[in-house]
């Protein structure tokens, strides 16, 4: 009796397809009236020495069962998952679940454009800090003292403290930043330096707090003709216009020399401002062959190594670039105007993946 219980018990266990039947056969079997459970009971009403034959029987058949359903269930469960693995397939394209929040700032966007060119050209990007003493912003820029380059900065200093020995103040370009590069650097060295500079200015085309990038190359043999390329490759990428015309007109800045304004070709037809062509220039870049005397106060020997130098104002790319008419818009803070010229979070900005898409 008990054996043919058990044997049907155990086809039923191994016929069991799905979870649900498995479940189905472990009630009637062990269940509170399952057949099992009902044999078990019998053991109280039994005679003591029947009990004796009749209750390892039992418990072993309730043991074989329990064993039996505990092991289908595992393969189950295994194959199971066998199935899901082999059939689940997750598209690592699909959005977020949730639609990220935010944007990108226009002025990080084109900080980023800016690295991503310059990288391809071989620089790499180099910060410092914006609190700078006088001789990284100034001195060592060939900007002593009594110069009146100093004037025309406008700096923000802070006050002196009663032990300190040096006057700080907020770097009024990122050209300290090539500074520190050039005294802990072994040329040649290929920067962009990107940041925020300060300057005791505000009007409709001036903000106190501004953003600039600078760039500098210094090796063997370096001249004007690697200026030029190098600004005309950097336009034609960054502008996304092939038919780019650069136009050099001499200048003076006390950090270069021969120092040279960059115009760019541009036309105003349909009264907007599309880059290309000559009909028109406009400004966008500084520029120069570094001057022996920065490159000395860096520690270099100024025969044997030269360099080029360019600086320009990002806010004003970005607004040449993407159409935005007044600086300050740009640091108000205004949702409306971040939703409409932010730039999606998730957005890679490489050049092939479109740079301005
Ligand atoms: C070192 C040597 C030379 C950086 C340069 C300019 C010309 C320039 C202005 C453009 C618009 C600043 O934002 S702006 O007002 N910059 O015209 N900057 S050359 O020359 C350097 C820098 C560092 C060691």
């Amino acid at each position: 009796m008990t054996e043919t219980l058990q044997a049907e018990l155990l086809t039923a266990i191994d016929a069991a397809g799905t979870p649900e039947a498995l479940e189905a056969v472990r009630v009637a079997a062990l269940g509170k009236s399952g057949s099992v459970s009902a044999l078990m009971k019998t053991l109280g009403g039994m005679a003591p020495e029947q009990r004796l034959v009749d209750g390892p029987r039992l418990t072993a058949l309730r043991e074989t069962v329990t064993g039996a359903i505990a092991a289908k269930k595992s393969a189950l469960e295994a194959a199971a998952l066998e199935a899901k693995l082999a059939s689940d397939r997750i598209d690592l394209t699909l959005p977020a679940a949730t639609a990220p929040q935010g944007g990108i700032h226009p002025i990080s966007q084109v900080m980023d454009e800016l690295a991503e060119i310059f990288a391809d050209l071989g620089f790499a990007v180099a910060t410092g800090p914006e609190i700078e003493d006088d001789w990284h912003n100034f001195t060592a820029l060939n900007i002593p003292e009594s110069h009146p380059a100093r004037a025309m900065h406008d700096t923000f200093y802070f006050p002196m403290g009663p032990d300190d020995i040096k006057r700080m103040l907020l770097r009024t370009h990122t050209s300290p930043v090539q500074i520190r590069t050039m005294l802990s650097q072994q040329p040649p060295i290929r920067i962009i330096a990107p940041g925020r500079t300060y300057r005791s200015d505000s009007d409709a085309t001036h903000t106190p707090m501004f953003h600039q990038v600078e760039g500098l190359v210094i090796d063997r043999g370096i001249h004007m003709g690697h200026l030029k390329w190098t600004l005309e490759t950097f336009v034609k990428a960054f502008f996304e216009v092939d038919d780019v015309t650069l136009r050099m007109r001499p200048s003076y800045f006390p950090f270069t020399e021969p120092s040279a304004e960059v115009d760019v070709g541009c036309s105003w037809a349909g009264g907007t401002l599309s880059i290309g062509g000559s009909e028109s220039w406009l400004e966008i870049l500084g520029s120069g062959m570094v001057h022996p005397k920065v490159i000395e106060a860096c520690g270099l020997d100024p025969e044997e190594w030269q360099g080029f130098a360019f600086g320009c104002g990002i806010d004003r790319l970005a607004m040449l670039k993407y159409g935005m008419t007044d600086l300050r818009s740009f640091f108000d803070a205004d949702l409306r105007w971040l939703k409409h010229y932010s730039f999606r979070p998730l957005d890679v900005p490489t050049l092939s993946g479109g740079v301005g898409a």
